[in-house]
């Protein structure tokens, strides 16, 4: 085979693998059939501690950005690299369709191990054999005029293929009839505290600041995976197993027909910066958690739990912690998002976001402490919260003044107190207080209004319900979360 011919035979093995993920992302959308979808989950295991803990520090979602690309590229090698191999057959037996079959049936091979779906493996799997069928080298034609008309054809045609299939799969995976369809009606339970939370929010001349309660589409979100799991109502139970006296299951009917409650409940993501914005409020329906441990008679000596989830997510947590803990299916009235881990999460209480485990399946009761997920990373963060108070907005006024606000919050013990001060930290005054919601774990929005006389060098801190200060030094989220007071100047 003349160096040409190598080269051409490169360009469509490419092309091959632009189409078969492609073509993958065309009939599975953006779930973990996806041909990518593994190999990220691959990629995300295989990275190490530190780089993770950076990356959600620095990037945020441009980390995510990064290994997701990093994944594509490995998946359209992979492709590629069947055709080449289709190719190579075709050459040697001087039959189109071998190689268009070869080609095909090793992309359908590998696609349907790595997702497990093979069906939807046909996505790639076509692509693949045809444009392996339609390849031709120079060698083969004599004619190398032909040759490029050829490579530009398919060229051309691969990307007028992965463009349809970016909006095929698109569409996809705006709507999974399994899950998450929002409930035709809010229950009136909820509806009456989204109600109190909009009649408690302070006025304020600032529209920046969000309310008490975060809207579906804004909860931040934090997943270890990029692609969230698909569960059914139906598909899904819970097993309470390991150190216990009995093992307990529970499937979605039996739990959701238990005792139903609706909590405000606050969470926080343990890696966010001091005045991040990845804490949110929303309104939880479930049932405690506490009398389906009691019939599992947990023993063990650490009196610890390592709770897991469908996407291969763990964490460790007190059996005292999980006592007060909520088993939710539902969030602001609909059911729980996929995003948010539907069909059931669980939600802890004061504790760091990591601990309100998404996509539950499963509760193992131990005998001796163990790490999960971001622990095994060098993170602290399965413990109550820090007290914060964040500088979320800040609009100056007709009359010149200006308006300073937030959100503040201390996990259980509550916020009793939000102090500014306009001086750099001299001198301190009480901020207004939103009055609080019921429930032990909810956050409260703060405002100040002042006078300004030049730039002011805005400070600001919160007392919580113990009286204690939120502590002053600064400390980075990594690896027990961000610690200090939030500073801004600001000029009129
Ligand atoms: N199964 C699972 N649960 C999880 C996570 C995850 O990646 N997988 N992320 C955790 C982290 S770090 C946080 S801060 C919260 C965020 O919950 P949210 O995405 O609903 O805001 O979920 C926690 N539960
Ligand atoms: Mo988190």
């Amino acid at each position: 085979m003349g160096e040409n011919d190598t080269r051409v035979n490169a360009l469509f093995a490419l092309f091959a693998g632009i189409t078969g993920v492609a073509g993958s992302f065309a009939v599975t959308g953006y779930s973990r059939q996806f041909v990518v979808a593994p190999i990220d989950a691959v990629v995300v295991r295989l990275t190490p501690g530190p780089l993770v803990a950076w990356s959600i520090e620095t990037l945020g979602d441009a980390g995510h950005l990064l290994h997701i690309s990093l994944s594509l590229f490995i998946a359209v090698g992979i492709l590629a690299g069947t055709a080449r191999i289709g190719l190579l057959v075709r050459a040697r037996l001087d039959r189109p369709i071998g190689g268009a079959v070869t080609s095909g049936g090793l992309a359908w091979l590998v696609t349907a191990i790595v997702t497990a779906a093979p069906l939807l493996a046909f996505g790639a799997a076509i692509p693949v054999g045809v444009v392996t069928g339609v390849a031709v080298a120079p060698a083969a034609t004599g004619d190398h005029d032909a040759s490029r008309r050829r490579v530009i054809l398919t060229g051309a045609s691969s990307i007028t293929f992965g463009l349809l299939a970016l909006g095929i799969g698109r569409i996809r995976s705006g709507g999974d009839p399994a899950v998450a369809e929002p409930d035709a009606e809010i229950p009136e339970a909820v509806e009456t505290r989204l109600q109190l939370a909009d009649d408690r929010s302070l006025e304020m001349a600032s529209d920046d600041l969000p309310g008490l309660v975060s809207t579906i589409d804004s909860f931040y979100t934090v997943d270890i995976a990029q692609f969230d799991p698909t569960i059914r109502d139906t598909d899904w139970s819970l097993s309470v197993t390991g150190e216990v006296g009995e093992d307990v299951g529970i499937g979605y009917t039996e739990l959701t027909d238990m005792p139903t409650e609706h909590r405000f409940l606050t969470l926080r993501c343990v890696g966010e910066a001091l005045n991040g914005h990845k804490m949110d409020t929303a309104v939880w329906t479930g049932t405690p958690i506490g009398p389906l441990l009691d019939a599992a008679d947990p023993a063990g000596a650490c009196n610890c739990a390592m709770v897991h989830a469908e996407d291969g997510y763990s964490v460790q947590i007190p059996v005292a912690a999980l006592e007060d803990a909520l088993l939710a299916w539902g969030m602001n009235g609909q059911s729980l998002p996929r995003a948010h881990g539907h069909p059931v999460r669980l939600l802890v209480p004061g504790h760091w976001g990591e601990t309100n485990v998404k996509w539950l399946t499963e509760i193992e009761l131990l005998e001796d402490e163990l790490d999960g997920y971001w622990e095994q990373r060098g993170w602290r963060g399965t413990g109550p919260v820090n007290t914060v108070a964040k500088l979320w907005a800040n609009t100056t006024l007709e009359d010149g003044q200006i308006e300073v606000a937030g959100h503040a919050y201390a996990g259980t013990r509550g916020i009793d107190r939000v102090e500014v001060s306009t001086d750099g930290g001299t001198t301190w005054t009480d901020a207004e207080l939103s009055a609080p919601l019921p429930g032990t774990d909810v956050w409260r929005q703060w405002r100040f209004v002042f006078e300004p006389d030049g730039p002011s060098d805005i400070v600001v801190r919160a007392t919580d319900g113990e009286g204690t200060l939120q502590p002053k030094a600064d400390a980075q989220p990594f690896p027990s979360g961000a610690t200090g007071w939030v500073k801004k100047t600001i000029r009129p």
